[in-house]
């Protein structure tokens, strides 16, 4: 069912009790954590992708007009953050409240959860809105479904420079997680922008209509992570096993191991996934 748009976002602590960020999230479909990540971890972050992000060109080397206009004509998309970057895979990925809002998220439902990506995505001045979506379109059949489908994608917007409505603050529509027909991904106008200040996450479920926001600024770039996560039963959007080196991966956590792929997966009903000759894969890669 449509309603009018809100004229903002609501927004949590980390101290927030976790009922409560979720009856935020199932009610308006996404909620602003406000200072996810702390002033010094955003600098030892964007630190450790100086180099990268400068090697990297902007744009989408994708042939089809529809993707690469998806990935932004003026925007970076910087990949393999395990790799690039210890703060990412020491603390961003050891995050607890990232834990136990998956844990809430998906155990029940689904019985497990992966990384399906995490990307720098830097929107630079001139850059137009990106296409309204909602990210579970990567798993077609879940439009159909609808809202009463399973959740099978959250994604954790992470602000690493301010969001503000000129420099590309994400646009999204709450509610829409709840409407009809998901076919349907409303218009600009529906939109309000996630503005945020370095630090803050936008946490928000892969029903929720939302989309890159226009850069109008003539010299700011925007820049966030975007950080998420999708039930074990669905094959992600970046292979990281094949991305991270092994070393780096035996220095990782279980749970960690576990969400990036060097684990096994045992969804609900299932005997397991992502086996090795239906044995443990941590167990077969020693770790
Ligand atoms: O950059 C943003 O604000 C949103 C990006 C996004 O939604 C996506 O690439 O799926
Ligand atoms: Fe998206």
């Amino acid at each position: 069912m449509k309603t009018e748009t809100p004229s903002s976002l609501r927004s949590v602590t980390t101290s927030t009790p976790i009922e409560d960020i979720l009856a935020i999230v199932a009610e308006d479909g996404g909620v602003i954590i406000k200072n996810f990540l702390s002033a010094d971890q955003i600098a030892r972050f964007n630190a450790d992708i100086e180099e990268p992000m400068a090697a990297l060109a902007p744009g989408s080397t994708h042939a089809l007009e529809m993707i690469a206009d998806f990935h932004g004509a003026n925007t970076k998309r910087l990949t393999n953050l395990v790799t690039h970057s210890k703060t990412f895979r020491e603390e961003i990925l050891e995050q607890d409240l990232l834990h136990v809002l998956c844990d809430a998220t998906f155990l029940e439902e689904s019985g497990t959860y992966w990384m399906t990506t995490a990307q720098v995505i830097e929107i630079g001045p001139g850059n137009k809105a990106q296409m309204l979506h909602r990210d579970l379109e990567n798993w077609y059949p879940f439009i159909g479904m609808g809202p009463s489908g399973p959740e099978v994608a959250v994604n954790f917007m992470i602000a690493f420079t301010d969001y503000t409505e000129e420099n590309g603050a994400t646009r999204v529509i709450p509610g829409s997680h709840r409407w009809d027909d998901f076919e349907d991904r409303g218009t600009p106008a529906d939109t309000i922008p996630a503005t945020m200040e370095a630090g803050d996450a936008f946490f928000y479920s892969g029903k929720t209509v939302h989309g890159g926001g226009a850069n109008v600024t003539a010299d700011q770039y925007r820049r966030g992570v975007a950080f998420a996560l999708n039930p074990g039963f669905l094959t992600g959007e970046e292979a990281y096993p094949f991305l991270v080196d092994m070393e780096i991966a035996k220095q990782l956590s279980p749970r960690v191991q576990r969400i990036l792929g060097f684990r096994s997966q045992y969804p609900i009903g299932s005997p397991g996934l992502w086996q090795v000759d239906y044995s443990e894969l941590g167990d077969y890669l020693a770790l």
